[in-house]
C-alpha cells in the first residue's frame, strides 16, 4: 500500500465462508451466501472484508490447501460469483482481501502432481524432496513414522513432518498436512509463479492479500534435526523455518514483482506464527516495502504450558497487558499492529477472555472496547460481532478439524492418553470452537443451512443471534457499531500514542491514547467484582496522566449510562472510554 493512513483507520472483518451463510442448502457456507449479507456488514460498518480461502481445493484443511490458486471451488461458488462479491463490497464502499495460501499448495496441485512423478521432471525442485535417511541415526523407536524421515520434526497436524512417496522413493516435507507439500522458495521459479497469480488477483480488483503462515517460506535448507522435548514424539522444526535467513529478501521481491507499481489503496498483513516485536518492526517499516501489518501470536499463546493449545492454563491478566503492552510499544516508531482476538483458528473471544456466562453480553462489548481502542488496525472475526460462544462438542466425532481429530487419535494411541483426558483437554482452545455456524436468527440451524449443516449449530443460537441483535441498541452488534464508528470519527483512536497504565492490577485492563489536543483514558474491567481504580498508585510517570479526570466525558461505556457512577469505579466487566476534560 502506497500511502497508510487509510488502513490506519480501517477496521477489518473475517469471513471462514464454509461457515457464514449458505443459499443452497448444501450444509456448506458460500459465495451467493456471503453476498446475501453485505448490507449486515455495510451496517455493522467494518472496512474491509477478509475471506478466508474459497480457491479449488480438496478440503483436507478446509481450503488452506489449494490446488487451482485461480479457480474458485464449486463447493463455494464460481469466479463469475466471486467477482460479484467483489464488485458488492466496492459498490458499498468496502475493499475484498484474499487469503494467500503460498507455504505449500495441496498434494493434488498440478505443480506437486508433476514434482512428485519423477525425480527428474522440471518440477521437482519445486517442493522439498529428501531421500530417506539409516533408520538408526533417526534414533528411531518411539515416534510413529517409519524411522527413515530426513530429520526428526513433527507436522503442525500431529506425526512426521515428512511423508514417503513410493513412486520415486523419496520423502516431501509437509509442515501442516500430508496434503500439504511445502512449495521451495529458494527455487526462483516458484517465486515467480507466485507473483504471477497475485498480479493476476489484483488485476481483477481484489485488494490485498492476508498471507497465511507466510514467515514459514524462508528455511534452513540443511533441515536439521531438532531436539526432542520431555514427552514429544518428534523434534521441534519451527528454529528452522519461522523468520527463516531469505525473509525479509523475499518479501522485498513480492513487494516489487506485486505491489510496488500500483496505486490505490490495498493491504498486506502476513500471518506469522513465532514473529518476534523485533522481527515485526523489520516486516512492517513502510520503508523497507515488505508489508503493512503483521499477525503475531503472543497473546494466544498465555492460556497454555509452553504455548501447546492442548495443555491449556488460566490467563492472567498482567500477563496479557504485558505482552500486547510491549507490541504496542514495539511498534510506536515504526511500522504497525494487526489487533485481534479470534480468527478461525483460535477459540471464540468472550469464551477466552471474558465470560461467557452470567457477562457474556458485557465482556463481549468491554473486550471490543479495549481490543479496538489500541493502536493498530482491529480484526473482527465473524460471530464476535454477535457474542458467539466457544461450542461444547460431545465425542470426536462431532468435530470436524483435521488439527483436532489427528491429535486425538496421537494421543489415544502413541501417548497413552484415555479418550475423557484427550477430549478434556482439547475442550477450550481447538479450532472447531470458531467454526460452528454463524448464528443469524433461532430459527432451525439458526438460519444458516435449510440442509445438514457440515458442522453442529451452537444450540445457544435459540438466544445469540444476529436477528434479535442488529435493530436492539443495546446489544453486542449495536455495541461494535459503536466501536468501529469511534476509530472513524477520533483521530486519537486510529493515530494517537498508547500508554499503559496500572501493569500489575490483576484485574483492570486501563491505558490512555494521546494527540497533542486529545486524551483518551481507557478502562476495562476483567472480572465479576466491582473494581476502583487509583491512577495515583498507577506505576507510571504522573506526566503520563493528565489530572482532571473526575470531570473527563464518558466517549464509550458498556453499562446505561448513569450519572451517579463514580467515574473511576468499575462495575463487573465494565468498559469506560474516557476523553480528558
Ligand atoms: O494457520 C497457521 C498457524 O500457525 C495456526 O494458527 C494453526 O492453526 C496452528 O499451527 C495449529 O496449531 C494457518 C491457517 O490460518 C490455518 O487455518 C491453516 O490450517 C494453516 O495455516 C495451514 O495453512
Ligand atoms: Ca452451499
Amino acid at each position: 500500500a502506497t500511502s497508510s493512513d487509510w488502513f490506519q483507520r480501517a477496521v477489518v472483518y473475517q469471513i471462514y465462508p464454509r461457515s457464514f451463510a449458505d443459499s443452497n442448502g448444501d450444509g456448506i457456507g458460500d459465495l451467493p451466501g456471503i453476498i446475501s449479507k453485505l448490507d449486515y456488514l455495510k451496517r455493522l460498518g467494518v472496512d474491509v472484508v477478509w475471506l478466508s480461502p474459497i480457491y479449488t481445493s480438496p478440503q483436507d484443511d478446509n481450503g488452506y490447501d489449494i490446488s487451482d490458486y485461480r479457480n474458485v471451488d464449486p463447493l463455494f461458488g464460481t469466479l463469475e460469483q466471486l467477482r460479484d462479491l467483489t464488485d458488492g463490497l466496492h459498490a458499498r464502499g468496502m475493499k475484498l482481501v484474499m487469503d494467500l495460501v503460498v507455504n505449500h499448495t495441496s498434494d493434488e496441485h498440478p505443480w506437486f502432481v508433476e514434482s512428485r512423478s519423477s525425480k527428474d521432471n522440471p518440477k521437482r525442485d519445486w517442493y522439498w524432496w529428501r531421500p530417506p535417511r539409516e533408520a538408526a541415526a533417526a534414533g528411531a523407536g518411539s515416534a510413529p513414522g517409519t524411522g527413515s524421515e530426513p530429520n526428526n520434526w513433527g507436522s503442525a497436524f500431529s506425526g512426521p513432518a515428512w511423508e514417503f512417496d513410493q513412486a520415486t522413493g523419496e520423502y516431501y516435507l509437509h509442515i501442516f498436512s500430508k496434503k500439504q507439500p511445502d512449495l521451495n522458495w529458494e527455487n526462483p521459479e516458484v517465486r515467480a509463479a507466485v507473483y504471477e497469480m497475485m498480479n493476476w488477483w489484483l488485476d481483477r480488483g481484489v485488494d490485498g492479500f492476508r498471507m497465511d503462515v507466510i514467515n514459514f517460506i524462508s528455511k534452513d535448507t540443511s533441515l536439521p534435526d531438532s531436539p526432542r522435548g520431555d514427552g514429544k514424539l518428534y523434534g521441534d522444526g519451527t528454529p528452522f523455518y519461522i523468520d527463516g535467513p531469505r525473509m525479509h529478501e523475499f518479501l522485498q521481491e513480492m513487494h516489487r514483482e506485486v505491489f510496488a507499481g500500483r496505486t490505490g489503496e490495498l493491504l498486506t498483513v502476513g500471518e506469522m506464527p513465532g514473529v518476534t516485536v523485533e522481527e515485526a518492526v523489520l516486516y512492517t517499516d513502510p520503508a523497507r516495502a515488505e508489508v503493512d501489518m503483521v499477525f503475531q501470536f503472543e497473546h494466544v499463546a498465555l492460556d497454555q504450558e509452553e504455548g501447546d493449545k492442548w495443555r491449556p492454563k488460566k490467563l492472567l491478566l498482567t500477563e496479557l497487558k504485558q505482552t500486547l503492552g510491549r507490541w504496542q510499544d514495539g511498534l510506536a516508531e515504526r511500522g504497525w499492529n494487526s489487533l485481534y482476538w479470534g480468527n478461525h483458528d483460535q477459540a471464540r473471544a468472550v469464551s477466552r477472555f471474558g465470560d461467557d456466562g452470567t457477562y457474556r453480553e458485557l465482556s463481549a462489548k468491554m473486550l471490543a472496547g479495549i481490543l479496538h481502542l489500541h493502536r493498530g488496525t482491529p480484526y473482527v472475526y465473524q460471530g464476535e460481532e454477535l457474542g458467539m460462544t466457544n461450542m461444547t462438542f460431545g465425542a470426536i466425532s462431532d468435530y470436524r478439524d483435521i488439527e483436532v481429530l489427528n491429535h486425538h487419535r496421537e494421543a489415544t494411541t502413541h501417548l497413552g492418553h484415555t479418550d475423557a483426558e484427550v477430549l478434556a483437554a482439547l475442550a477450550p482452545l481447538n479450532r472447531d470452537n470458531a467454526r460452528t455456524p454463524v448464528q443469524w436468527d433461532a430459527s432451525r440451524h439458526a438460519g444458516f443451512t435449510t440442509g445438514a449443516p457440515w458442522i453442529a449449530v451452537n444450540p445457544n443460537a435459540n438466544h445469540i443471534n444476529a436477528a434479535a441483535q442488529v435493530d436492539d441498541p443495546d446489544s453486542v452488534f449495536s455495541f461494535y457499531r459503536k466501536v468501529i464508528a469511534l476509530r472513524h470519527a477520533e483521530p486519537v483512536v486510529s493515530h494517537g500514542t498508547f500508554t499503559m497504565l496500572l501493569p500489575d492490577d490483576p484485574h483492570v485492563y486501563a491505558f490512555t491514547r494521546s494527540l497533542p489536543d486529545t486524551t483518551f483514558l481507557v478502562l476495562g474491567n476483567f472480572s465479576g467484582q466491582d473494581q476502583k481504580v487509583t491512577l495515583d498508585d498507577a506505576d507510571v510517570a504522573v506526566g503520563d496522566v493528565p489530572a482532571g479526570w473526575d470531570s473527563a466525558e464518558l466517549v464509550l461505556g458498556n453499562y446505561p449510562a448513569d450519572a451517579a457512577a463514580p467515574l473511576l469505579h468499575l462495575r463487573p466487566w465494565e468498559l469506560k472510554v474516557l476523553r480528558a476534560g
